[in-house]
């Protein structure tokens, strides 16, 4: 089921019908880390939706695999948006600060 997730998971902000859209961010992680936690707090801050995906320990499965290859990172949290995969807690909260933050200061200026 987690796999079809990971293949599946090529979502983030894109164009359908000549729209601009926001699909899901995906967040694979363990719940317990705290790596993940900081990135869960910064999307709940940017109020981004994201679903949290509890990924196995064990490095050499093949989901583990999978983000590896995809993120190029073999730790977690790894978030896939914009059918890209981020890996690496500092990275991604960058990523979305620069993408997000603005965006949402100068809502409120408005
Ligand atoms: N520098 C990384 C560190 C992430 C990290 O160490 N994550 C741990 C969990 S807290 C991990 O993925 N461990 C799994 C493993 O080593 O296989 C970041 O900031 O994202």
């Amino acid at each position: 089921m987690t796999t079809a997730i990971l293949s599946g998971s090529e979502g983030g902000i894109g164009v359908q019908d000549g729209r601009k859209i926001m699909t899901t961010i995906m967040l694979y992680q363990f719940e317990e880390c705290p790596f993940c936690a900081k990135v869960r707090a910064v999307l709940r801050e940017l109020k981004l939706p994201f679903i949290a995906i509890d990924v196995p320990h064990e490095r050499d499965d093949p989901i583990r695999q999978q983000l590896l290859e995809k993120s190029g990172v073999p730790t977690v949290p790894v978030i896939s948006i914009d059918g890209r995969y981020i890996g690496d807690s500092q990275k991604i909260i960058h990523y979305l600060e620069e993408h997000f933050k603005k965006r949402d200061t100068s809502e409120k200026e408005e």
